[in-house]
């Protein structure tokens, strides 16, 4: 279900772009982060090319994919092994430090995290 041609995480999603995939479902793909800043650093993708959270909030089929979000970070917490929690974050726009404009959650853990965000 590749949108855009020029995305980065579109072609992982169709699979012409190579990843570490450790989850796949019909909406989701998840896949370790290229510049890991923790043990654990995996990257939750709607499939669907949507630019960031804030858009998905008036997506068509938002709420699926938001649904679709949480359980895939679950499953991958869980088979990452992280039963002492973890962190999830999504980078929105320029001042929220997004650099891939496709809509992704980062989960990350594996070690005992800062309560600091910055
Ligand atoms: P953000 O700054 O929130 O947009 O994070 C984008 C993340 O995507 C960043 O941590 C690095 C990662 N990344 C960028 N390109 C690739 C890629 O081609 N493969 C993988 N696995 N990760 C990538």
């Amino acid at each position: 279900m590749s949108q855009n041609q020029n995305c980065i995480f579109c072609r992982i999603a169709a699979g012409e772009a190579p990843a570490d995939i450790v989850y796949e479902s019909e909406e989701i793909i998840a896949f370790r982060d290229l510049n890991p800043v923790a043990p654990t650093h995996v990257l939750l993708v709607p499939r669907k090319h949507v630019t960031s959270l804030h858009e998905l909030a008036d997506a068509p089929g938002r709420a699926a994919l938001a649904e679709a979000l949480l359980v895939a970070a679950r499953a991958v917490a869980e088979s990452e092994g992280l039963a002492n929690g973890y962190r999830l974050i999504s980078n929105i726009g320029p001042d929220g430090g997004q650099t891939v404009g496709h809509v992704h959650i980062h989960l990350i853990g594996g070690k005992p995290l800062s309560p600091r965000l910055i």
